[in-house]
């Protein structure tokens, strides 16, 4: 039984993770469906935005699966990590702007997955934390890699070395959640977020997207190198013409049909 579902809607996809028996977390077979369903909206040309969550409103993802993990030998959890860092790295090079939306807990490899994503949109019951300490394993999704990256270092190593829970108060204060709303206002509020997006042109968003992602591991000059080749590349296309007449003739572009 598949446990991914894909809606979409006005240039918007949803990918929804369901397996609420297991408040959604990820097994083998999970992580390879969604994997599966990430690639197709990636390459979807009725995708601008994509929004990944978690059914019903308890979950976004409560992590690996730990009844999984305990039968697995070295080997196996050496492909099972790899699967994990795969789609990470899927969903954080995606030339579409990917938001997590996290309706209760992110936990472990739901942690992870959220912070590869672009954005995170989360309710006022959501909760975050990276507890492979507390069974012995460390974030292996690239949660060492992103966490410092987006909270700072010391954040990252007291969140990583305790194991604790934080609510979306804290993950706000921290720079973790874009934005806190009600539960009942998640995917319209993720979903508002995905229009305001799609009102821009598309390449410039996935070179903005580039530019932002490798740069994060490389020196100024370099990542402003990217920046200018990906600037004046934008000059071959018209969707700049078209965003730079309409300011000129005081209307809204229109880039997409
Ligand atoms: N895996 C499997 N089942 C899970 C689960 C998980 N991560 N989280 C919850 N469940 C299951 C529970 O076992 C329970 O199933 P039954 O007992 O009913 O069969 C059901 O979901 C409902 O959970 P609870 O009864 O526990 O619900 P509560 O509301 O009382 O508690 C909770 C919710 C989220 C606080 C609690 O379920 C919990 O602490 N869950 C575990 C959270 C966690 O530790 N997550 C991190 C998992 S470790 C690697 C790469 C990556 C990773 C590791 C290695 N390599 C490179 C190899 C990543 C590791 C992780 O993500």
């Amino acid at each position: 039984m598949s446990h991914i579902k894909i809606k979409n809607e006005n240039l918007i996809s949803e990918v929804i993770i369901d397996r609420q028996e297991a408040l959604n977390a990820m097994n083998p077979d999970v992580l390879s469906e969604l994997t599966d369903a990430v690639q197709k909206v990636i390459s979807d040309e009725k995708t601008g935005v994509i929004i990944i969550t978690g059914e019903g409103n308890k979950a976004f993802i409560a992590g690996a699966d730990i009844k999984a993990m305990q039968q697995m030998n070295a080997e196996e959890a050496l492909r099972y990590g790899k699967a994990g860092q795969k789609l990470t790295l899927m969903i954080e090079s995606s030339s579409k702007p990917v938001i997590a939306a996290i309706n209760g807990f992110a936990l472990g490899g739901g942690c992870e997955l959220a912070m590869a994503c672009h954005m995170r949109v989360v309710s006022e019951n959501a909760s975050f934390g990276q507890p492979e300490v507390k069974l012995g394993l460390l974030p292996g999704w690239g949660g060492t890699q992103r966490l410092p990256k987006i909270v700072g270092v010391g954040k990252a190593v007291e969140l990583i070395t305790t194991g604790k829970i934080i609510n979306a108060e804290e993950a706000y204060r921290i720079g973790l959640a874009n934005k806190i709303c009600s539960s009942n206002q998640l995917m319209n509020e993720s979903k508002n977020l995905a229009t305001e997006i799609l009102k821009n042109g598309p390449r410039a968003i996935s070179s903005s997207l580039r530019c932002i992602k490798d740069g994060l591991t490389m020196n100024i000059e370099k990542g402003m190198e990217i920046e200018v080749e990906e600037f004046s590349e934008l000059f071959r296309y018209e969707e700049r013409m078209e965003g730079l007449t309409a300011f000129i003739e005081k209307r809204d572009p229109k880039f997409r049909q």
